[in-house]
């Protein structure tokens, strides 16, 4: 790290400020499964960034595209323009969205795809002459970014804490049951959980609600798998009081859980399903919300004169050629090289690896995975839950692996191309730190 480095103007989002600038984690390159450290160091990236680039860093394909098309087209106005990327794009990942999701709205972020959904589904209801249809139920533990309306939906009281009145929403309860510790894959108990939206059906009346949005496997939260049954149950409440279901799939979506998305996963269909991060393998920012042709064509058919837009939203960068470009790089190689299908064939050695090496480790109170994702959740020491996260991720750090922390837990995300030795050695090293931890 060049000596001169300012590291004052910087103020770094989700990140304990004050002590990184103390003791820096400086990341100066990417390749394959590799980060390369500010001190020259290879570091194994054991969280695929930040969830973002299964398919491995800085693949030649993706840079390819994304170089040729700023040489081509560097900008287009997506309002009352187009680029044919945009379409191309749009139809490459409504064909591999679940059957019936066939209309991509694009935009820059998951963060940007929730409060875009949620939009959405209000619009929806107001065009249908449904005009009280307003509230939306989240989850306990979802995460569904940072803006005014996922901060509501999301379940995180800390994400909440500082920042005053948001929506009216409604929380049913998490799925995180004692009981169900230590669970290789989806729980068995739990299922239940999804009839407290008949509550708020009682208390408010269906004709007050307009969605429901969930992440099909909670993931910021530290990787919560849906208990089996209970999206199944979810869908079948919604459709009976005509609430429109959202899965928020931006971790989930385009491979991490063995399939392409998690509603094929797990085998449930929403009316709107939001995707970011490895839309582009996380080279270029981009997500979008993909929406049922109900929903689509409703806007259209209640448009008005033809030049008038259908739906008040977007983004100065939604379809952005470059990003586009590498959305169309990164689906093909994914489908290309069976990514999903490759999770799915590695992810019960994976899923031994986490359970075998670190159910019997001081302080782990829970082993949770699916696909390619998988966390533990450590008790806390004292009155501080958040302390031995930290110092593991450092101790990993310190090893050369680089994992998520957040909450009580450490989350791992292998890149779907990640050989079993570089698994093995990102496991053994957290089993190693674990049995040193105070
Ligand atoms: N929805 C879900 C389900 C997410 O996982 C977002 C929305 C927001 O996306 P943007 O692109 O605005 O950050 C996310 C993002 C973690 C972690 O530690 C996960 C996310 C972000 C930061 C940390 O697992 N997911
Ligand atoms: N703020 C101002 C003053 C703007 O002009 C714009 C876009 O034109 C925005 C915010 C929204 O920016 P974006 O479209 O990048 O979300």
């Amino acid at each position: 790290m060049a000596m001169t480095l300012n590291l004052d103007a910087y103020w770094m989002p989700y990140t304990g400020n004050r002590q990184f600038k103390k003791d820096p984690r400086m990341i100066e390159a990417a390749h394959g499964v590799w980060f390369t450290d500010g001190d020259g160091r290879q570091v194994l990236d054991g969280h695929s960034g930040l969830w973002t680039s299964g398919l491995g860093h800085a693949r030649p394909e993706i840079t390819e595209a994304v170089r040729r098309q700023m040489e081509q087209l560097d900008f287009c106005p997506p309002f009352q323009f187009g680029h044919p990327k945009a379409f191309e794009l749009a139809t490459k990942i409504a064909g591999l969205m679940p059957e019936g999701l066939d209309h991509v709205f694009y935009t820059n972020s998951g963060s940007e795809s929730a409060d875009t959904s949620l939009k959405m589904a209000r619009a929806y209801w107001q065009l249908k002459g449904a005009l009280k249809k307003t509230r939306f139920i989240g989850r306990q533990k979802g995460y569904h970014g940072v803006n005014f309306g996922g901060v509501a939906v999301g379940g995180i009281p800390a994400n909440k804490k500082l920042f005053g009145e948001v929506l009216e929403t409604d929380h049913l309860s998490h799925t995180v049951l004692p009981q169900n510790a230590f669970t290789r894959g989806m729980p068995e108990q739990g299922a239940h959980l999804a009839d407290e939206l008949e509550l708020f059906v009682e208390r408010y009346g269906a004709e007050t609600i307009a969605a429901v949005i969930v992440e099909p496997m909670g993931g910021s939260a530290g990787v919560l798998p849906p208990p089996v049954g209970y999206l199944q149950r979810l869908r079948a409440l919604c459709d009976q009081h005509d609430v429109l279901l959202i899965f928020d799939e931006v971790i989930t979506g385009f491979g991490r859980c063995g399939a392409m998305t998690g509603a094929d996963a797990f085998g449930v269909v929403p009316d709107i399903l939001n995707v970011a991060k490895q839309l582009t393998n996380g080279a270029v920012p981009m997500g979008a919300v993909i929406a049922s042709s109900e929903i689509h064509d409703t806007f259209m058919a209640n448009g008005g004169p033809d030049y008038v837009l259908e739906f008040a939203h977007g983004y100065t960068y939604s379809a952005h050629p470059v990003a586009c470009a590498a959305g169309l790089a990164a689906l093909d190689i994914l489908v290309d090289e069976k990514l999903p299908e490759r999770v799915a064939a590695d992810a019960p050695f994976f899923e031994a690896l986490l359970h075998d090496q670190l159910t019997d480790k001081p302080h782990v109170s829970d082993v949770r995975n699916y696909g390619f994702a998988g966390a533990i959740t450590l008790a806390a020491r004292g009155d501080e839950p958040l302390r031995r996260p930290y110092e593991v991720a450092m101790a990993m750090w310190e090893r050369g692996v680089l994992v998520r922390y957040g909450g009580d837990t450490i989350q791992m995300a292998p890149h779907f191309v990640m050989e079993k030795k570089h698994m093995e050695q990102m496991v053994g090293t957290l089993a190693e730190c674990l049995k040193v931890l105070k």
